[in-house]
Parts: C-alpha cells; structure tokens; sequence
C-alpha cells in the first residue's frame, strides 16, 4: 500500500522563506521547508496497482500553467480550537479549475474513494496542540500581509506520503506537466 496525494510544489526559495519564519509559538509543529505544498486532492492509502492507474489518469489532465500566490495566513479550527496554521493561497480561476479536472480524473479510477471535501487552498506552515494563544494570534496578525512574489506553477506532482516519524517525509513520484 501507498499513501499519496496530488499537490502543487512551492519554489524552493519561498519554501525556505516560509520554514524561517516558524519559531516562537509553544504548541506548533512547523513544516520543515521540503513539506510545503498546495494539496489539489487527498487520495490516501491505495494499492500499488491502483497507483498505477492514479498516474495514467492524471496523465489526462490537460490545463494550462497559471501564476499562484499567497495572501495572509489563517486558522482551521477544530472543535477543540485551532488545529492548523497555514498560508492562504489565492483562489484563481485556473487553480480551481485544476483542482477539479484532478478531481474528475480520479473519479475514474475503479477502486478509488476520494473525499469531497470543500477545496481550500492552503500551504500548512504548522499543525497546533494546545498552541500558546497570545503566540499564535501575534503571528496572524503580523502576518496578515504576507504578500510573497507570485509564481508561475508550470506542473503538479503526484506525492507519496510516509507518515510515523516527527513529520511525514512527501516524495514527488510522478510528475505532470502544465500547457505553457
Ligand atoms: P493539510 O496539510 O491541510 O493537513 C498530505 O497529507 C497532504 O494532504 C497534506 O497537505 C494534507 O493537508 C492533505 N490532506 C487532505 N486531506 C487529508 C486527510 N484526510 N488526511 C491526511 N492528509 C490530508
């Protein structure tokens, strides 16, 4: 079995700029700089044939590259509070688009059972337990302008996921091009 899912890479610059700003705020886990993505869609733990056909499917998605940006950072709350920090992305037209011929894709591969959870594009900068509070609305609030330089996101990557040690370790196995 093999856990995967379908993202959009970050610049390896900005990956850096974002883990450097971690720090500071008991209670958050930060994202070393190599985890940071933009899930297009969660598949989860599928057979190794299943794999395969995952790759031939999103081998079919045709759509055009498109800039990408990041504006602000929020919260996912819990019923227990905020459980995730992470960096809004902006919602374009393209990228929501992608995400849903990714979408259509996997919907037609046998076997598979992908959530269908509202898409909300986000760079998860840090997982919380019980954060210090005073902490993390401090880095909210100084960071609600986060306004790094957009990107041009010229392809998306099927990933493997190997979860256990103190962060998953995400391994791009497949790479898809964007139309330029
Ligand atoms: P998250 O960072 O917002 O938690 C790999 O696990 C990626 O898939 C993460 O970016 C994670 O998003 C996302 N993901 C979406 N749904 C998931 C789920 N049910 N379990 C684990 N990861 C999920």
């Amino acid at each position: 079995m093999i856990r995967l899912f379908v993202a959009l890479p970050l610049p390896p610059l900005l990956r850096q700029t974002l883990a450097l700003a971690g720090g500071g705020i008991p209670g958050a886990r930060w994202s070393p700089a190599d985890n940071l993505h933009i899930t297009l869609k969660f598949i989860g733990e599928v057979d190794e044939r299943v794999a395969d056909d995952i790759v031939s499917a999103l081998d079919g998605v045709h759509a055009p590259a498109f800039e990408v940006a990041l504006r602000g950072v929020g919260l996912f709350e819990s019923g227990k509070g905020p459980r995730l920090l992470y960096a809004a992305v902006v919602p374009s037209p393209a990228l929501i688009d992608l995400e849903k011929r990714v979408e259509a894709a996997l919907a037609r591969v046998p076997g598979l059972d992908i959530d269908d959870r509202r898409f909300v594009p986000h760079v998860t900068l840090a997982r919380l337990k019980a954060p210090d509070a005073g902490r993390l609305r401090a880095f909210v609030e100084g960071n609600g302008g986060l306004a790094p330089p957009p990107w041009r996101a010229d392809r998306f990557a099927l990933y493997s996921s190997v979860t256990g040690g103190e962060h998953p370790v995400y391994t791009p196995e497949e790479w898809f091009d964007l139309e330029e």
